[in-house]
């Protein structure tokens, strides 16, 4: 009976770590502050044609609205209730989406913002998205509701009521994070409201989370919760399916709380790899890309079934939560193209690729002093819509990197070299290096200061293949480059470190 049980609760948790994706489909995109309406037509337009597995949605609860600064991204970090309209969108919008993105075979994942309620100096009134009253300062969020009883402030111990020490782990679960109304998730009352966010959404459809701030929330408050949770609404999933949980944790080491801590509970975001990455590609503190032969769980990365890995995010990518300048982003296109393109190649981890909008960058002594600017948008402050240009790219200051062809075609890449081992390792000890997914897929980067010209073994069988870097196969050409596989598996490469994209991937769907 004991041995049942345990059974059982092993299975629960490590179902959660399953992102639940359809169809030979392996990655997911962050639609970072995308509206509802957009992102439906996305799913239907490009995201399900081309093999995206899901995608990761900005937080649908009501939030507060700002004006000092201007409408900032991050208001949406600063919940008011758990009514579902937001700066992306009305309820209806949002089931529509979760609707049409299902039937097209790409999941929704929702960012779960259940640690805090708005700052606590974010006043009294309707500045809210839905239009629903609060008051910070007597912590009243008639809506869900939540009063002053729900919040942490008798647990903190710290003078200010603030997070003061990272290094103990009390402070950083019991008090608030930059000025954060903390929610006091050890009361079943606060548990049941959560869990009837969460799953009014798995009734909607949606396929998981991504669970925000989670170094803030205690594993044993987060257990309970999760346990609360349903089954994923049948419609669309296997009966039986657990929701997929993301949890953030920015556990770059030398901190009191780490990663490992909420293992059990469902994945984790492994920000060492977003670093060390960029690092690397930046060819920064001595890092080589020959280094990388025994990237993951050999560079002390988390357990492979566990990780969640990203080249940037939404926090990282402009100087928020542990965002260093290592970091590639669209800022450095060649760079980032190459990242991407080597994590979505490489086999470690559930990969998400970040698509992002401009901002006014401006960059002052190491800071970004715009790093607030939220979406491109009306003068009224509403978001604007995403408008597709003729060549596919976005337009209105919406970047769409998952629409870059290089980005969009390792996706795919991806999807045909799934299951596959890593093999054919190759480098020339410096920064050109060479790997291979099973008999499926290959792929070359050449990331020195001068050319790579070398004949590899592939692994792939004989045969003509379209380079998925400078172009794709289109009918019985390529519109890029092509390479010879011969009948021993080998392969002639040349890539110029001048080249706009200095790398090449060819896999079984690329062959002529
Ligand atoms: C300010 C002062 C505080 C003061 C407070 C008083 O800085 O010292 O106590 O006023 O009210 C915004 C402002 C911040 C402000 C706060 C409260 O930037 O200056 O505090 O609001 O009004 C995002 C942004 C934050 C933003 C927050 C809420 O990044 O800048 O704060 O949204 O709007 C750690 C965590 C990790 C976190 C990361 C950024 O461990 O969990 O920092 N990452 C997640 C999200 C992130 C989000 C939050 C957590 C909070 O990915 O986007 O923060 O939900 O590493
Ligand atoms: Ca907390």
């Amino acid at each position: 009976m004991k041995l049942l049980i345990l059974v059982a609760l092993f299975g629960l948790s490590l179902a959660q770590h399953n992102p639940n994706l359809r169809s030979g489909r392996t990655s997911i995109v962050h639609l970072f502050e995308w509206r509802w309406a957009d992102i439906a037509a996305e799913c239907e337009r490009f995201l399900g044609p081309k093999g995206f597995g899901g995608v990761q949605i900005s937080p649908p609860n009501e939030h507060i609205v700002l004006n000092n600064p201007w409408r900032p991204w991050w208001q949406r970090y600063q919940p008011i209730s758990y009514n579902l309209c937001s700066r992306s969108g009305s309820e209806a919008e949002l089931r529509d989406m979760i609707t049409r993105c299902n039937n097209v075979g790409v999941n929704i994942y929702v960012d779960a913002v259940i640690n805090h309620m708005c700052g606590s100096g974010g006043g009294e009134g309707t500045h809210s998205s839905c239009g629903s009253w609060f008051s910070a300062s007597k912590k009243d969020f008639p809506s869900v509701p939540y009063s002053s009883w729900d919040f942490n402030d008798n647990k903190c111990r710290t003078g200010s009521g603030e997070i003061e020490n990272y290094g103990d782990p009390y402070q950083v679960r019991d008090c608030r994070l930059v000025g954060l109304l903390d929610l006091a998730l050890e009361k079943d009352y606060v548990r049941g409201k959560v869990a009837e966010y969460m799953n009014k959404l798995i009734d909607m459809g949606v396929a998981g989370f991504r669970v925000d701030a989670v170094k803030h929330m205690w594993p044993g408050d987060l257990d309970n919760i999760f346990r609360r949770l349903k089954n994923l609404n049948t419609k669309w999933f296997a009966s039986g399916s657990r929701p997929f949980i993301v949890q953030e944790v920015i556990d770059l080491g030398g901190e009191a709380i780490s990663a490992k801590e909420y293992f059990n509970l469902g994945r984790v975001t492994e920000f060492k790899y977003s670093a060390k990455l960029g690092t690397v590609f930046r060819k920064w503190n001595g890092e080589k890309l020959c280094y990388t032969k025994n990237w993951g769980e050999g560079w002390g990365f988390m357990p492979n079934g566990n990780a969640l890995v990203f080249v940037d995010n939404h926090d990282n990518q402009r100087g928020h939560g542990a965002g260093g300048a290592s970091i590639i982003t669209f800022w450095d296109a060649k760079l980032h193209k190459m990242a991407v393109g080597y994590m979505l190649a490489h086999p470690y981890g559930q990969t998400r690729v970040m698509s992002s909008f401009r901002w006014n960058r401006n960059i002052v002594n190491g800071k970004d002093q715009n790093d607030w600017m939220g979406p491109p948008s009306y003068s009224d402050g509403s978001t604007k819509p995403v408008p597709i240009n003729a060549d596919q790219t976005c337009g209105d200051g919406w970047v769409c990197e998952h629409r870059w062809r290089q980005i969009t075609n390792m996706v795919i890449f991806r999807n045909v070299v799934n299951g596959q081992p890593f093999a054919n390792w190759w480098d020339n000890q410096s920064n050109q290096v060479a790997f291979g997914r099973g008999n499926r897929g290959f792929i070359v980067f050449n990331n020195d200061d001068w050319a790579l010209d070398v004949t590899l073994n592939t692994g792939l069988s004989g045969g003509t293949y379209c380079d998925v870097i400078s172009g794709q196969k289109e009918g019985s050409r390529c519109t890029g480059k092509q390479v010879n596989v011969g009948s021993d598996g080998r392969a002639h490469f040349y890539i110029s470190n001048t080249e706009e994209d200095p790398f090449i991937a060819i896999h079984a769907n690329s062959k002529l």
